[in-house]
């Protein structure tokens, strides 16, 4: 079949990223024998006539949509990215007749609700790779879908989501097509902004149960990893194919399980690459081994996702970790050199102006790199987040949290924006 898979991702908040995601499904669908053409609409000055001559000059039997993000998670300056992409949606239907296919992060938290707010039929739910590519050949044979695990489905205005098949072992799919995109856009130029990053991925999944968190349901609970040899494969390949000078890691937990992260760490050393590397680390599994270890395999710096800086939220958000670990991790990235980003994410549960005055404290001690603020946390279905939201009346039972609701905790409200905004506005390395 001839298979075209469009990231709609247009949203240059933050990092702006490669769009791995259909690089992955496209290597799946590729190498079960199918046609496959992408289109990056990040850089379209017209997504919508892109996509048309896209679809005219290749005509294709299936067209795959990935929706990475909803909206930008901001309660002060919030942004809802779906709005184009059902201008999107429209304009394709009525230039094809091919099935639109969604999937995606953000379509993967909100299946039913964006094939209701997008008026589509089909999506994959969670992992790309093996459900996309049954689909296909169930489109193929002319067979109904409806029995595949893991793919959600709206009939006569009612969806349904089949659960999904027990996750595969990342290694097993073939490595990111990137052949199809033109990935030096994705080259990281210092002070560029907004940055544009190449990533890869090494592992899928998060073992822990922070409760505000959606990364264990789209990826799973259970750590999945790459062989070494096929990440640090990829690694070369970003600098030598693509003259790559810098990539990013998508893993939530770089450094978990710390035995493959060493493994990891020695696989890429042992290839003298001259691409440097950034990844997100939890701040229980810092030992100084493994530091020296990303060090010499070209990591310069790092997120150390902390969220807060008051043992009492760490708590509350059951992040598994201690405000020691936080020092810790910190200390000793700095000792070897690393940047180092950090976070606070202000507003949850129990937080008041002590736990605040605690965070903001802990993070002008230990002097990161970058101090990234949020204020509100977004809530998602399926998070515990979602039941104090509900228990706070902070959303209503059965209220659509596609458009995005936030938990702000009583004690903080009013006060908590403005004063962080002032502390952010007066030191350059604090973001908000
Ligand atoms: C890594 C990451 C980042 C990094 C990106 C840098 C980098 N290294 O790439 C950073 C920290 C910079 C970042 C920034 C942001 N992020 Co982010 N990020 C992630 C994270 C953890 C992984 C994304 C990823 O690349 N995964 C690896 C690839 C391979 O997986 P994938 O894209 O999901 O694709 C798979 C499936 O989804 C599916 N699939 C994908 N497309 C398609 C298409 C079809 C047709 C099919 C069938 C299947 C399919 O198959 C693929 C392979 O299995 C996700 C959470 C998560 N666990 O998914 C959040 C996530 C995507 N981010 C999110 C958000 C909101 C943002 C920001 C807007 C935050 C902000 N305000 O700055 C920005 C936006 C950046 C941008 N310009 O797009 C949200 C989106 C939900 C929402 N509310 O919109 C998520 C889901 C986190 C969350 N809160 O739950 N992010
Ligand atoms: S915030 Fe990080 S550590 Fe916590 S559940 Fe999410 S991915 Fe895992």
């Amino acid at each position: 079949m001839r298979v075209l898979l469009i990231s709609e991702n247009r949203c240059r908040e933050n990092l702006v990223p490669f769009p791995l995601g259909i690089a992955c499904v496209a290597a799946a669908a590729r190498q079960a024998g199918h046609e496959v053409a992408c289109l990056d609409l990040m850089f379209s000055q017209d997504p919508v006539a892109d996509s048309l001559r896209a679809i005219g000059d290749f005509d294709p039997h299936c067209i795959g949509l990935s929706i990475r993000n909803i909206d930008n998670q901001d309660m002060f300056a919030g942004e809802f990215y779906l709005p184009p992409v059902k201008e999107l949606v429209e304009a394709i239907r009525s230039a094809s007749r091919a099935p639109v296919v969604l999937g995606g992060a953000g379509f993967t938290i909100f299946p039913g609700e964006c094939l209701e707010y997008l008026d589509l039929e089909t999506g994959v739910v969670g992992e790309g790779e093996r459900t996309f590519v049954e689909l296909l050949s169930r489109l193929e044979k002319r067979l109904p879908p409806d029995d595949l695990p893991g793919i959600a489905l709206r009939r006569d205005g009612v969806s349904r989501v089949n659960p999904p098949a027990p996750h595969a072992w990342p290694g097993l799919f073939p490595p990111p097509e990137r052949e199809l995109f033109d990935v030096t856009r994705y080259n990281w130029n210092p002070g560029e902004r907004p940055p544009f990053v190449a990533n890869l991925q090494a592992r899928r999944g998060c073992h822990l149960r922070c409760i505000y968190c959606t990364n264990p349901d789209i990826e799973g609970r259970l750590v999945r990893v790459r062989p070494p040899r096929e990440v640090a494969d990829e690694l070369a390949s970003l600098e030598r194919d693509h003259g790559i000078r810098y990539a990013i890691f998508t893993d939530s937990l770089f450094n978990y399980p710390p035995s493959y992260s060493e493994e990891l760490c020695r696989e890429i050393a042992s290839r003298k690459l001259s691409i440097r590397w950034w990844c997100s680390l939890n701040p229980l599994y810092c030992e100084r081994k493994l530091l020296e270890m990303l060090r010499e395999a070209g990591c310069t710096g790092m997120s150390i996702g902390n969220e807060s800086g008051s043992q009492d939220i760490l708590v509350s958000l059951k992040k598994g970790f201690t405000r020691e670990d936080i020092v810790r991790a910190v200390k000793g990235a700095h000792e070897l050199g690393f940047r180092t980003n950090c976070f606070l994410l202000l507003g949850g549960p129990g937080e008041n102006r002590r736990t605040v005055e605690e965070s903001v404290g802990l993070m002008l001690e230990l002097d990161p790199t970058q101090v990234t603020v949020t204020v509100g946390i977004r809530v998602y279905p399926g998070c515990e987040l979602h039941d104090h939201a509900l228990r706070d009346g902070m959303v209503a039972p059965g209220q659509n949290l596609l458009y995005p609701a936030f938990y702000l905790s009583r004690e903080t409200r009013g006060w908590l924006y403005p004063h962080m905004r002032e502390i952010c506005d007066s030191r350059p390395s604090w973001v908000l």
